[in-house]
């Protein structure tokens, strides 16, 4: 069998050969219905009877690897897809460097290993509850498409992570897989894993900055993952990783599509004060302080997710060669860090001071690092977009240690551009830089359907080109119920 092709006979799509291992294959087909349950009472809200233009992997051959046709969402086929082996593949980093790469879970690094697949699958079900309301609101046909294409997909990304702990983890993987579907988003007695999953996605602005900035806290991970001595990790996470860019796109052109909405209807009415809020929301846009807002509001709580600066956890799981740094293959040192240090920002005597520390101990500080250079890149080309209007306005990501709640600056208060703001202070401070309840309220009013094929609402521009090269007006969804 060609492992570059899926085989879609069976319930489940997969190339891994699934029906010559019969105790996966049962663990699997016995977790079915709970994750269909969970996709039918967590999934999108309404629109599950309605044909969905969307993707499907259909092999893992970059070159190739989707279809594209209309699917009702609970008919999509969720697979299970590894990239290809790459032959005598060995360990990149730490202290197994050169050794051939795990085939099995080794077995003094079993509970880290579940401990990070685990949290990567509560995410994906978690985005998927975060998103479920949003479909009513959409913008555009187009875009409800993109977002039911990223939460099929995330869904399959949490079947990625499940056929990891029902093939290598026994009855304690089980219990996980099983627990992945009962956690919720934001419940009190059950909550997802990490804090940013248990926030709000309300309006859709806050999806496309999701996308935007915690999907590729996604790809920084998976980047990592992708690393890892244990080969199985490796090749699932690498193949979520063609997924991922999409719904990095999805964030970054839908933001974009925004600015652009509001800049052309400033200039069309000759507004040339980016902070005259009022004069522009009465034009049914989005003004850019509120923009920009929202940024530093997304920014910041992903931040979060990359754990604590100085990290015996992240030590560990390097040394151990379970998880290496972004790109690590293309570094040039010597991989195991033993010796080295790595330069980060520290919050100590009431200052904001840089300091050395050992490098090992550093790297979620350095996957951060890497990850706020990735998201700059698409905030100069939304920068961009704002200059060809010739507004005075530019957004800005703001200071590692503005509203954190993890790590080095989660006991301090400070303001977008780092300085230090007094405990009493901070209401006030917070209404400046963080989406305020009338800001909140504005957004939430303009969030109207608009679900003629090619029409968009208001405060939204037009996709420079559709999904899959499709026109203008093309059908991205048959709405029937
Ligand atoms: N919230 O040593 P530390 C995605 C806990 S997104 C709550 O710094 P570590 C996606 C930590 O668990 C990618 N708790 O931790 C995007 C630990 O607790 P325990 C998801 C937190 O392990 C959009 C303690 O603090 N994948 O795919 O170095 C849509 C000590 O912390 C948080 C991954 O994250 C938090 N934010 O770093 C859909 C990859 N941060 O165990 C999908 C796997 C820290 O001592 N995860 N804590 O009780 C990891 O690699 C790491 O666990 C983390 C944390 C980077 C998350
Ligand atoms: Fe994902
Ligand atoms: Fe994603």
């Amino acid at each position: 069998m060609n492992l570059m092709n899926v085989d879609y006979d069976g319930l489940i799509p997969n190339n891994v050969g699934l029906n010559a291992d019969s105790r996966v294959k049962k663990a699997l087909e016995k977790w079915h219905p709970g994750y269909i349950n969970w996709w039918n009472d967590m999934g999108p809200d309404g629109f599950q009877g309605s044909l969905v233009y969307l993707r499907t992997a259909v092999s893992v051959d970059p070159k190739g690897w989707a279809k594209f046709d209309y699917v009702k969402m609970p008919d999509y086929k969720w697979g299970i897809l590894l990239a290809p082996q790459v032959n005598e593949r060995k360990i990149a980093f730490g202290a197994h460097k050169g050794e051939n790469v795990w085939q099995e879970v080794p077995g003094e690094y079993r509970a880290m290993l579940r401990r990070l697949i685990v949290i990567q699958g509560d995410t994906e079900p978690a985005s998927v509850e975060q998103q479920r309301f949003l479909g009513k609101t959409a913008p555009s046909l187009y875009d409800m498409r993109n977002l039911f294409q990223v939460n099929v997909e995330e869904g399959r990304h949490l079947w990625a992570m499940v056929y990891l702990l029902q093939k290598y983890f026994g009855s304690d993987g089980r219990d996980e897989a099983e627990a992945l579907l009962e956690r919720r988003s934001g419940d009190e007695d059950s909550p997802r894993m990490l804090g940013a999953f248990n926030e709000k996605t309300p309006d859709w602005l806050s999806f496309f900055m999701f996308t935007y900035f915690t999907d590729r806290d996604g790809k920084m991970q998976l980047e990592a993952l992708a690393q890892s001595g244990f080969d199985p990790l490796s090749r699932t996470t690498r193949f979520m990783l063609t997924e991922e860019a999409h719904h990095m796109f999805v964030g970054e052109t839908g933001v974009g599509r925004v600015i652009e909405r509001t800049c052309a209807e400033m200039k069309k009415a000759g507004i040339e004060d980016p902070h005259d809020i009022a004069a522009v929301r009465k034009l049914g846009v989005i003004d850019l302080p509120t923009l920009q807002k929202k940024a530093n509001l997304h920014f910041s709580l992903t931040l979060d997710l990359f754990g604590n600066e100085i990290s015996t956890n992240a030590a560990n799981a390097f040394h151990a060669g379970i998880k290496g740094r972004f790109r690590e293959d293309k570094l040039e040192d010597d991989h195991q860090l033993e010796n080295g240090s790595y330069p980060l920002l520290r919050f100590a005597d009431g200052k904001i001071a840089r300091q050395d520390v050992p490098a090992l101990s550093a790297l979620n500080m350095r996957l951060r690092d890497d990850f706020v250079d990735d998201c700059n890149g698409g905030v100069g080309r939304w920068n961009r977009i704002i200059e060809k209007y010739n507004i005075p306005f530019a957004i800005k990501l703001p200071s590692v240690a503005f509203h954190r709640h993890i790590g080095e600056f989660s006991s301090m208060e400070a303001d977008a551009d780092g300085n230090l703001v007094p405990g009493d202070q901070w209401d006030s401070v917070k209404e400046k830089y963080l989406p305020s309840e009338s800001d909140r309220d504005f957004i939430e009013d303009l969030m109207k359907p608009e679900l003629e094929p090619g029409k968009f609402a208001s405060w939204i521009s037009a996709p420079k080109v559709g999904i899959d090269n499709k026109p203008g007006d093309f059908e991205y969804v048959k709405i029937s119920d």
